[in-house]
């Protein structure tokens, strides 16, 4: 028997049932303007070369990235599309040092709109992620109500939650549609792959090398060694994680104990994947404790995230308490 092919907006609408009426309508309304400008931006991202639209605009952004052709144009494109959805008041994007404000009720959105930007001229994957969020852009990672990622690769994959698990959805090109392929996405509890930039090692936390380097120590009974995968682009390397199961991080530079500088923002890149991680059944760390307990104080605040299979991310606690 052919199974129903099941939409997006459809199975969004399902699983909103539970929040107050406005609120899932609000959601509702967002998921369409976000799948929107996602099925634009795909289609920008394919003809980039062809269209001028490869390389940097001259200008940084306010985390201080030069900015490219692409993540202005991914930053206007979402700006647009949630703008005429009318269910959004403030968005939170990485390319706008304030907040966009749309002068309508509705819910608060905080987004990325092309992450992974180092992977643009050279074709790799990147990705879109979105976390929102009731009435503000500040406070806890819990207070999201939902949370995606749109994966631009070989095929375009729109992943979310609203805190009833976490589904995939494949976008049928020739109907501009995201269609339900990868419903209840679940993170084995342990994997056998880790994604870091290694580069980075001497920059690191005593516990986060030990822990690095436990991983690369061959031992057959604990599956070690681990493989390593990092592409550089978030979205992908943590769907790799997600799908497989192993471990993704971004530590911060502790080059200056007293100063740690964490490089990925909260609340458009760290809250929104640790709402996905732990609605598939995984973990999402600083090395401290629960990434989604982190209260944003600024808009462009940025955080640690270990992310992935819980007894994976569970050791790398283990090491940062225990250290070497
Ligand atoms: P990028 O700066 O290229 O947009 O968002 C930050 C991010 O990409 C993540 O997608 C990615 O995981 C990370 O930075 C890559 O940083 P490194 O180049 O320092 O590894």
């Amino acid at each position: 028997m052919a199974t129903a092919r099941v939409s997006l907006v459809a199975h969004v609408t399902g699983a909103t049932t539970a929040l107050p009426a406005k609120q899932a309508s609000y959601t509702i309304e967002i998921f369409g303007a976000i799948a929107k400008a996602a099925v634009a931006i795909q289609d920008e991202l394919a003809h980039a070369a062809l269209r001028g639209r490869l390389g940097t605009t001259g200008e940084s952004n306010v985390s201080g990235d030069s900015v490219k052709k692409l993540d202005d144009w991914g930053h206007e494109t979402v700006v647009a599309t949630l703008a005429a959805s009318r269910a959004c008041s403030l968005l939170v994007s990485e390319e706008a040092e304030a907040a966009v404000e749309f002068n309508v009720p509705g819910l608060v959105v905080c987004c990325d709109p092309v992450d992974g930007s180092s992977s643009l001229d050279v074709g790799g994957a990147v990705g879109t992620v979105f976390g929102i969020r009731p009435e503000r852009a500040l406070g806890s990672g819990r207070e999201q109500i939902a949370a995606g990622y749109v994966l631009y690769g070989p095929t375009t994959l729109f992943v979310y939650t609203v805190g009833r698990g976490v589904h995939g959805f494949t976008l049928d090109r020739e109907k501009s549609e995201f269609v339900l392929t990868h419903p209840d996405i679940t993170v084995p509890k342990r994997g056998k792959v880790y994604a870091i930039n290694e580069g980075n090692v001497h920059t690191w936390h005593p516990g986060q090398r030990a822990f690095i380097e436990y991983l690369k120590t061959p031992d057959k009974a604990s599956g070690r060694p681990y493989s390593l995968r990092y592409s550089g682009a978030m979205v992908a390397d943590v769907h790799r994680i997600l799908h497989d199961g192993g471990i993704f991080m971004y530590p911060a530079d502790m080059s200056d104990p007293n100063k740690p500088k964490p490089k990925l923002r909260l609340l458009y890149e760290v809250a929104p994947i640790s709402f996905i991680a732990e609605q598939a059944g995984g973990r999402a760390s600083t090395g401290q404790g629960p990434a989604l307990d982190l209260i944003a104080t600024e808009i462009h605040q940025r955080a640690s995230i270990l992310v992935g299979s819980t007894d994976d991310v569970a050791r790398t606690e283990q090491f940062y308490k225990e250290g070497p």
